[in-house]
C-alpha cells in the first residue's frame, strides 16, 4: 500500500449542539462543491416525498405521508454527490493508467465525480479504455461459462441496490449455480440477522416510526446518529421534549447525542442552544455490551427476586414470560449465578452505573432499544444482541406499543436486499418457491459471505467476482491480503456510479460499469421506471428518480443485471430483458416467491407503501421453540484480545474503527469530523491521556500501529497523529477504512462471521516519520 502523503488539519473540540447552522452550511458546501446547478437543486425537496425518491443516505425510516422535506445534512451529502455535475469520462481514463490513479487518495478518486462509459481495463497499457455495452456482456459471459464450477463465481452486493435488481440479481446467480452472494450487511448487521431469528424468530426491527411518540425509554447502544442517521435525531428530539429518558450506550460520549438544534424549527434555529438529547451517557469499554447487558438483567432478576420475596408487585413481566417465552428459568438461573465483580471487570462500567441504568429500564413501561455498529462488530456480537433481545423480553417489551426492537440499519436498501434473497445461506422455503416459480433446481449448499469469499479468492478457488455496487477492496479487513485475493481473479467487473479504489484493485480483466443512481429517471422503453425500497423498519416504498441521467451510455442497475444473465444464461427459461423492460413484472414475480408481498404493485403505490410486518411484532415467535426464547450465555474468557494481552500487558490496547462526519462508508466527502473536533485530518488515533502518558508518548505524536494476531503475518499502518480524547483507558479510537489493513481477515465474530473491526488488538510505536 502506498506511503501516507502528511495531512495538514487541526484539532478543536465542537461546543456548539449537533445540526443547527453547521449542518446547514455544511450543505451550502455541498451543493457547491459538487456543482449541482439548475434544477437539480429542486430534487432535494423530493427526498422521501410520497413522490420522491428514496434518500440514498442511510436506512432510517420517514414518516409516512410526510408532507415537509425533512432536512438531513446526510441526505443532502449523498443527494450532491451523485448530482455533481463533475465527469469521469474516456478523456480522462486515456490520460492516467491505473498505477497513476492509484497514487490518489480515496477523496480524490470520489472527487472525478460520474461515472460515463462502460471500459474495460487494457493490460497493455494499463488503461482503461471503452467498450460497448454488448461486448461487456459477452466478456462476463465468456469468463462465466469457462468456470468448470459456479461456485468460482462470486457476487457482491453493496445496500443500496433496489429490491428489483436484487431480486433479478439473486435469481440470475442462482440459476448459473451458486449461492456465492457475499454483501455489505456481512460486515455490518449480520450480527442482528443471526441472532434475532433465534430468539424472537425474525431479524428486524419490531418498531414503527410511531412507537417513537409512545417510549417512556429510548435506549441507543453503539450508534453515532447524528453523523450516521441524523433523522433520528428529530426523533429522539422530539421524545426528549415530551419527557421521554434517552440513554446512550457507548464507550464515547457522542456531542451529538447531548444536544441538537433541529433545522426543522426555526425557532430552535434562532435559540441556539436546542435540546438536550441523551440525559443517560453509559460508557462500556469496546465490546463491555454484554457484560453490561448481563448486568443489567442480573439487577432485573434481582429486583424482581426481592419484589416476589415482599409480596410487592413483580418486576419481571412474568405473564408475557410465560405466556411468550421459553427457556426463563435457566435464564434467570445463570442470571443470579453471574458474578457482579466479573460483570463490572468485563464491561468497565462501575456497579453504581448499572444499578442506575437498570433503574431507569425497570421503570420504564415501554422501552425501545437502538443499535448499531458498537454492537455489531466484535467477537461476541451475536450473543449479545441475543441477550439484549432477553433482557427486553423480561419486561415484556417486544410486540407493544411504544416498545420494542429496533436495529437501525445502514445503507438505504440493505435490509431490503437481504429480504430479495441476498442471502449466502438460504433457507429450503425460499429456494423450493424460487425453484418452481422459475423452473429451476436452485443450488442448496451454502455459499460464500464476504471473508469465506475473500479466502476463496486467496486460495485460488474465485476466479470472477461481481460486484453490485460498493467499493469491496477498502470496506472488507486485511486490506493487503484482500488486494492479493482481488488481483488473482481472472475478471472483476465493477457496476458503479463513481470511481473509488476497488475500480483500481483488479483482476486480469476487468469491467467498470456505470449505472443510473436512485436520483435519476429511469426509463424503460419511454415509460419512467420507479424501484421499490425497505427501510430500517419494514416499511417497503417506491422511489422515483428525477434528474437527468448523468451520461446517456449509463444503463440502470437492474437492466445490467438482466443483460448480464442474458449473455451468460440465454432467455430461454426467464425472459430477462422482458422483466428489465417494466419493472411490475420483476414485482409481480416477488409477489410468487417472497411472503408478505400480496398485491405487491397495487400495496406500494400507495403513498408511503407498506408494512413487511416482522411476525415478533404481533408476538407470533417464527422461533424452533414456537416460543420467544431465552438463552444461557457466558461471558467469553478466551478471546484473542485477552490472549494478547496476557502477553503483552497493558502495552496492549483495544481499537475501533468508526466513520467520520464527512464520509460515507468509505466514500469520502470531507476530511472533518466536526462533532469530534476534527478538520482536515483522517489519519488520527484517539487515545485516553493516561494511556499516552503512561505509554510515554508526547501530545500530538505520530505513531504507527501494528495488530496482534495468532497467524505470524504482519499488519501495520504509519503515520497516524495520537488525539487526546475522552475514551475509556485501554480503548482506541480511528476512521475506517484507513485502518483496515489492520483487520485480520480471520478475527471475525462468532456465528455472524463479521470483521470485528470494533474490536482489535494493537500496539503502538513512534512514527519515525520522513515528514517531521
Ligand atoms: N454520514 C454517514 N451516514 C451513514 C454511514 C456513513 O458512513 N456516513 N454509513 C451507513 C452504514 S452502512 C451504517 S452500518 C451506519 C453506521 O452507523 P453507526 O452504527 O453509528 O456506526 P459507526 O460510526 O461505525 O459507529 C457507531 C458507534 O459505535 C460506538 N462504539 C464502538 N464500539 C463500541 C462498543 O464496543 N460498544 C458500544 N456500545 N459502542 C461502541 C462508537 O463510539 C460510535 O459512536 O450508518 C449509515 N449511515
Ligand atoms: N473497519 C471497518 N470496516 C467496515 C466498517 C467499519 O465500521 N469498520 N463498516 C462496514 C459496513 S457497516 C459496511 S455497510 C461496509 C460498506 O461497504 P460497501 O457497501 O461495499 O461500501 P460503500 O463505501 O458504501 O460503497 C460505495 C460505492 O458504491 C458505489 N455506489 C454508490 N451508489 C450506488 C448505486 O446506486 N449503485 C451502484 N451500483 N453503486 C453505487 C459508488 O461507486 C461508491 O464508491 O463497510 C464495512 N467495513
Ligand atoms: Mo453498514
Amino acid at each position: 500500500m502506498s506511503t501516507p502523503t502528511p495531512e495538514k488539519g487541526h484539532i478543536a473540540p465542537y461546543t456548539h449542539p449537533a445540526a443547527g447552522w453547521g449542518a446547514l452550511k455544511q450543505v451550502a458546501i455541498n451543493l457547491v462543491k459538487e456543482r449541482v446547478g439548475g434544477g437539480k437543486y429542486k430534487t432535494l425537496f423530493k427526498q422521501n416525498q410520497p413522490d420522491g425518491f428514496d434518500c440514498p443516505g442511510c436506512a432510517w425510516p420517514d414518516r409516512q405521508h410526510a408532507s415537509t422535506f425533512e432536512f438531513c445534512e446526510n441526505g443532502v451529502k449523498a443527494v450532491a454527490a451523485e448530482a455533481t455535475s463533475k465527469r469521469v469520462t474516456n478523456e480522462f481514463f486515456a490520460e492516467y493508467t491505473v498505477a497513476e490513479l492509484m497514487k490518489q487518495s480515496d477523496y480524490e478518486l470520489e472527487q472525478h465525480g460520474r461515472l460515463t462509459h462502460p471500459v474495460r481495463y487494457d493490460a497493455a497499457t494499463d488503461k482503461y479504455v471503452p467498450v460497448d455495452w454488448d461486448e461487456a456482456f459477452r466478456l462476463i459471459a465468456h469468463h462465466l461459462r469457462r468456470l468448470d464450477n459456479p461456485d468460482a463465481a462470486t457476487f457482491y452486493t453493496s445496500g443500496r441496490a433496489s429490491n428489483e435488481a436484487a431480486f433479478l440479481f439473486q435469481l440470475f446467480v442462482r440459476m448459473y449455480g451458486t449461492n456465492n452472494f457475499p454483501d455489505c450487511s456481512n460486515m455490518c448487521h449480520e450480527a442482528t440477522s443471526r441472532g434475532l431469528p433465534v430468539t424472537v424468530g425474525v431479524g428486524k426491527a419490531t418498531v414503527l416510526l410511531d412507537d417513537f411518540q409512545l417510549a417512556d425509554t429510548i435506549m441507543v447502544w453503539g450508534q453515532n446518529p447524528a453523523t450516521n442517521h441524523p433523522r433520528m435525531l428529530n426523533e429522539l428530539r422530539d421524545a426528549s421534549k415530551r419527557g421521554a429518558t434517552i440513554v446512550s450506550v457507548n464507550p464515547l460520549k457522542e456531542r451529538g447525542l447531548e444536544r441538537f438544534v433541529s433545522p426543522q424549527h426555526v425557532t430552535e434555529m434562532l435559540g441556539g442552544s436546542g435540546t438536550r438529547i441523551a440525559s443517560m451517557f453509559v460508557r462500556p469499554k469496546l465490546a463491555g455490551d454484554f457484560a453490561l447487558l448481563k448486568g443489567i438483567g442480573k439487577r432485573v432478576i434481582e429486583l424482581d427476586d426481592a419484589a416476589v420475596a415482599s409480596g410487592s408487585p413483580r418486576v419481571v413481566d412474568i405473564a408475557f414470560v410465560n405466556d411468550h417465552t421459553a427457556g426463563y428459568e435457566a435464564f434467570a438461573a445463570d442470571l443470579r449465578a453471574e458474578s457482579w465483580a466479573d460483570i463490572v471487570a468485563e464491561s468497565g462500567v462501575p456497579r453504581d452505573e448499572i444499578d442506575a441504568l437498570a433503574d431507569v429500564y425497570v421503570k420504564s413501561e415501554r422501552t425501545i432499544m437502538c443499535w448499531g455498529m458498537g454492537l455489531t462488530q466484535h467477537k461476541q456480537s451475536v450473543h449479545t444482541i441475543q441477550l439484549l433481545s432477553n433482557v427486553m423480553m423480561l419486561r415484556g417489551n417486544i410486540g407493544r406499543p411504544g416498545a420494542g426492537l429496533m436495529p437501525v440499519r445502514g445503507h438505504s436498501n440493505v435490509q431490503g436486499d437481504r429480504t430479495m434473497g441476498i442471502e449466502e445461506q438460504p433457507d429450503d422455503a425460499f429456494l423450493d418457491r424460487l425453484g418452481a416459480t422459475f423452473g429451476f433446481e436452485p443450488p442448496r449448499h451454502h455459499g460464500q459471505d464476504v471473508v469465506a469469499a475473500i479466502s476463496a479468492m486467496l486460495e485460488g478457488k474465485v476466479k470472477v467476482f461481481v460486484g453490485l455496487g460498493g467499493n469491496f477492496s477498502i470496506a472488507t479487513p486485511d486490506t493487503p491480503r484482500t488486494w492479493d485475493a482481488l488481483r488473482q481473479c481472472d475478471l472483476t467487473v465493477n457496476i458503479a456510479t463513481k470511481l473509488n479504489r476497488s475500480h483500481l484493485v483488479i483482476g486480469r480483466d476487468a469491467l467498470l460499469l456505470p449505472t443510473l443512481g436512485r436520483t435519476e429517471v429511469d426509463e424503460q422503453n419511454g415509460v419512467p421506471q420507479g424501484v421499490t425500497v425497505e427501510d430500517s423498519v419494514c416499511m417497503v416504498h417506491m422511489s422515483y428518480g428525477m434528474n437527468k441521467p448523468a451520461s446517456p451510455h449509463l444503463l440502470s442497475e437492474t437492466m445490467i443485471v438482466a443483460r448480464m444473465a442474458d449473455a451468460a444464461l440465454g432467455s430461454n427459461k426467464v425472459d430477462w430483458l422482458w422483466f428489465a423492460q417494466d419493472y411490475a413484472r420483476i414485482r409481480d414475480a416477488i409477489e410468487k416467491v417472497i411472503p408478505g408481498f400480496e398485491r405487491f404493485n397495487e400495496r406500494v403505490a400507495q403513498p408511503g407503501g407498506f408494512h413487511l410486518t416482522p411476525a415478533s411484532r404481533n408476538r407470533v415467535w417464527r422461533t424452533e421453540s414456537g416460543k420467544a426464547q431465552f438463552l444461557v450465555h457466558a461471558i467469553d474468557h478466551d478471546t484473542p484480545i485477552k490472549r494478547a494481552r496476557e502477553q503483552y500487558g497493558d502495552d496492549l490496547l483495544v481499537m475501533m474503527t468508526t466513520r467520520s462526519h464527512d464520509q460515507y462508508n468509505t466514500t469520502i466527502y470531507g476530511l472533518d469530523d466536526r462533532y469530534r473536533g476534527v478538520f482536515g485530518l483522517r489519519r488520527v488515533v484517539f487515545i485516553n491521556r493516561a494511556d499516552r502518558e503512561r505509554l510515554g508518548f508526547a501530545e500530538g505524536e505520530r505513531v504507527n500501529i501494528t495488530s496482534v494476531w495468532e497467524d505470524g503475518v504482519t499488519r501495520h499502518v504509519q503515520d497516524f497523529l495520537l488525539v487526546d480524547y475522552d475514551i475509556p483507558a485501554g480503548c482506541l479510537g480511528a476512521y475506517y477504512p484507513e485502518t483496515n489493513p489492520l483487520v485480520p481477515l480471520e478475527s471475525i465474530g462468532d456465528r455472524s462471521g463479521t470483521p470485528t473491526s470494533k474490536s482489535i488488538p494493537v500496539l503502538l510505536q513512534r512514527a519515525v516519520s520522513a515528514v517531521s
